[in-house]
Formats: C-alpha cells, structure tokens, sequence
C-alpha cells in the first residue's frame, strides 16, 4: 500500500467507513466536497470534443455511458451515472423464483435461491471498473465506481466441493441471443469464464445489492458476478449457471469479441498477437477542469487491476509533470478520483495531460510507446485534451 493509500484509508476511518483488507465494510459513502461544483464553480469546456456533447439517457435495454465532467460524488450513482453495457437485451428476472445452479466437475451440485445466497457472510467492496472499449471520444464514460455488496464466490465453490481437474470456472447469464458461428445459427448465452485460480481469489463476488439498493435491473439484476480489477465485460450480469469443467471456455466474448489485436514483440519475435481482455490496464483520464474566478481545477480518475498507485501527475502544455492529489475513499479496486489546482492558467489555448505511475514503477504508457493495435480494445495510453482559458 503507498502512503498516499494509508492516508486515503486512514481519512475514511475517520469518516465512519470502517475497511478492512480492501472490504469497505459499511455503506457509508464518503461525501467529497471537491468533486461536487461548488458555488461559481464553471466547466471549461475540451475544444477537442463537440460543444453540445451528451450521451443518451440510461434507458431500458440501451447503452449508456455518463459524462464524466458531471462526476460529483465518488460512488457512481445507480440511476444516472454508472454505465451501461449488454449485448443480448436486458432479461427481466424474478428474484423469488431466480436460481443459480451450480453443475459440472463439483461432489455436491448445488441450486442457490436469492435466500441461501444471503446466508453467506456477507461482503462489499467499493470496485470500478470501465468497458473494455471505453475511450476519449465518449469522455471515458463507459466507467463505473460503485459499492458492491454480496457473497464470496469462493465460499459458494467450497460448498460444491470442486473435483481434482476442474480448472474453469464458467458463468452463464440470463440472457440468450442468436450468434453465427461457422455459418451456423445457435443460441447463445452471454458467458465468461475464470480460471479455478482467478476465481478463488478472495475478492471475487457473487454481488446481490449495488450501492446499499438490490442490484438494478440494468446491472444485472437480481444477481451477478464481480471480479474485481477486471474489464466490465468479466462481470457477468443475470447470473443463471456456473459451470466446472476441465477444459478452456471459448465463447464468443471470451475468446472472439473482447480480443485484443496488437503487434508486440513475443520474446524477441515481432507478431500480431490476440490477447483477452482481462486484468484493467494502468489508466488515468483528465475528465475536467473547472474555473472558478481565477483560479482553475483539473479532475480525473485512476483506474488498474488493484495494484497500489505512487503517484498521478499532470503535465500542461510543455512544462514539468506535477503530482496530482488523490482524493479521500479510494480502497483497492475502487477508482482514484484525483485533482489538480491550476496555479496561473494564462489566457489561450492548452495541452493538458495526465499519467499515473503504480507502486511496482510501471507508469501509464504514451501513445507512442504502446504496441501497434487494431482492435478497439483496452484504451489507456496517456489521453491529452485541449481547452482554451479566457
Ligand atoms: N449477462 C451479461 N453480462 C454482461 C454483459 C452482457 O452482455 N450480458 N456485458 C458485459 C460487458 S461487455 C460489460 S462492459 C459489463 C457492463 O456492466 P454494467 O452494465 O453493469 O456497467 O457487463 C458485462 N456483463
Ligand atoms: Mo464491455
């Protein structure tokens, strides 16, 4: 943990959410004075996006993704903010007769009702986490932080007992669509799967309630799966089946949709390799700057896999990198809000960038550093933005 961490966690002691090991145990949400736009506090608006930008309203069944300027608030509220990502519609399920059955390389398959799953010792855990296409172009607004409350996956498998050799772990949603494979028409449910490893990982759960309400409809209500640190797309919503087998799933967005195509060298051999989306890629975006008076604010946020962070800085236009403060409330695997006090904007036009280094020294890649990539998967090379101060 850095000591910036330390602090942020010792700061939320002080506010009444008591954590413990990364696990926010209460509901209590940090309220955070920076983040909201204070009295004569305006944004100044990126000339590198169009002026009338807004993304659609969350809606039934659609895609939705919130303005990251607007964010005012560290959780992520359900109704307005966390984004919104499914590709099969949205299955309406009840939670009374909902049932999650656990079958393949197990001693005891196992049909889990909402209720048998609340007799679990219950945890929560605050987790970001952003679509594996998230990008620029839409503010980084497929992104998400929210307080997940739920079970452990792990003590849930414990009690199916999982055989010698059942090494993946496959979940299955709700929700079916029609996919072409091969010139064949078949049903397909939305699935992913874990590793036996990935999955008893402490931290995995099967989440019920989203910010202290049930998990919404949109989320995946009534229940889903969270592994946090990870792309949006491993978080499978609807949770109908979890499957034990001993061989590699491949599913459509497991192994064909959510690849990643980039050139890289493979120990000293140039190739263009198909990588999963998995683990959340070291990330930092500027989402906006304020001005009130003279003086200038720049926000943003810090999303990874859960590794500690050291430092986010910010660069404006040619001059040194300045460190960034991390605001108050940020755990393992929720994100970092971050801010910058902007001494002396001078009037015209500006470059401003931001970058994050983690605790093991890796920081957040230029543009030109990253390998040569094709598809539109995993969006983190350092995101400049352009703006004018009048
Ligand atoms: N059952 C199901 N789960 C799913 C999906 C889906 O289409 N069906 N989409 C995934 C993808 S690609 C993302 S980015 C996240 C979005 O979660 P959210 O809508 O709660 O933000 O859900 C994931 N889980
Ligand atoms: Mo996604």
């Amino acid at each position: 943990m850095s000591e910036q961490e330390q602090d942020n966690g010792r700061r939320n002691l002080l506010k009444g959410g008591m954590l413990m090991g990364g696990y926010a145990m209460t509901g209590s949400v940090p309220f955070l004075s920076q983040t909201a736009l204070g009295q004569n506090e305006e944004i100044v608006p990126f000339t590198d996006m169009p002026p009338d930008f807004t993304g659609p309203p969350k809606v039934g069944g659609g895609v939705f993704f919130q303005n990251t300027q607007n964010i005012d608030d560290f959780y992520s509220r359900n109704e307005d903010q966390f984004y919104v990502v499914q590709h099969y519609g949205q299955p309406q399920l009840n939670a009374d007769s909902h049932r999650i059955r656990i079958t393949g390389m197990v001693d005891n398959p196992i049909t889990l009702s909402m209720a048998d799953l609340r007799r679990y010792p219950k945890v929560e855990i605050a987790a970001a986490f952003e679509c594996g296409g998230n990008n620029q172009g839409i503010y980084h607004g497929l992104v998400g932080n929210a307080l997940w409350g739920g079970c452990r996956l792990r003590d849930v498998l414990q009690d199916a007992g999982i055989q010698a050799g059942g090494t993946e772990i496959v979940f299955y949603g709700a929700d079916r669509g029609m996919e072409t494979i091969r010139d064949t028409q078949v049903e397909q449910s939305f699935a992913r799967a874990l590793h036996f490893n990935e999955a008893m990982q402490d931290d995995v759960m099967i989440a019920y309630e989203m910010n202290g309400e049930p998990l919404p409809l949109y989320h995946g209500f009534p229940v889903r799966l969270l592994k946090p640190g990870w792309y949006g797309v491993a978080n499978v919503k609807w949770l109908e089946q979890i499957h034990i087998q001993d061989r590699r799933f491949a599913g459509k967005y497991m192994a064909r949709d959510y690849v990643t195509l980039s050139r890289r060298d493979i120990g000293g051999e140039m190739r263009w390799e198909e990588r999963l989306v998995t683990r959340i890629q070291l990330k930092s975006a500027i989402t906006r700057v304020t001005r009130s008076g003279n003086s200038h604010n720049i926000m943003g946020f810090v999303l990874n896999d859960g590794t500690p962070i050291r430092s986010v800085e910010v660069k404006i236009d040619n001059g040194p990198w300045q460190r960034a403060e991390i605001l108050p409330g940020a755990t393992r695997y929720s994100w970092k809000l971050f801010s910058f006090a902007w001494e002396n904007a001078s009037p015209g036009e500006h470059e401003i960038v931001s970058r994050v280094t983690d605790v093991n020294g890796q920081v957040q890649a230029r543009p030109e550093d990253l390998p040569e990539k094709i598809s539109r998967w995993e969006n983190y090379a350092q995101f400049t933005r352009t703006l004018t101060i009048s």
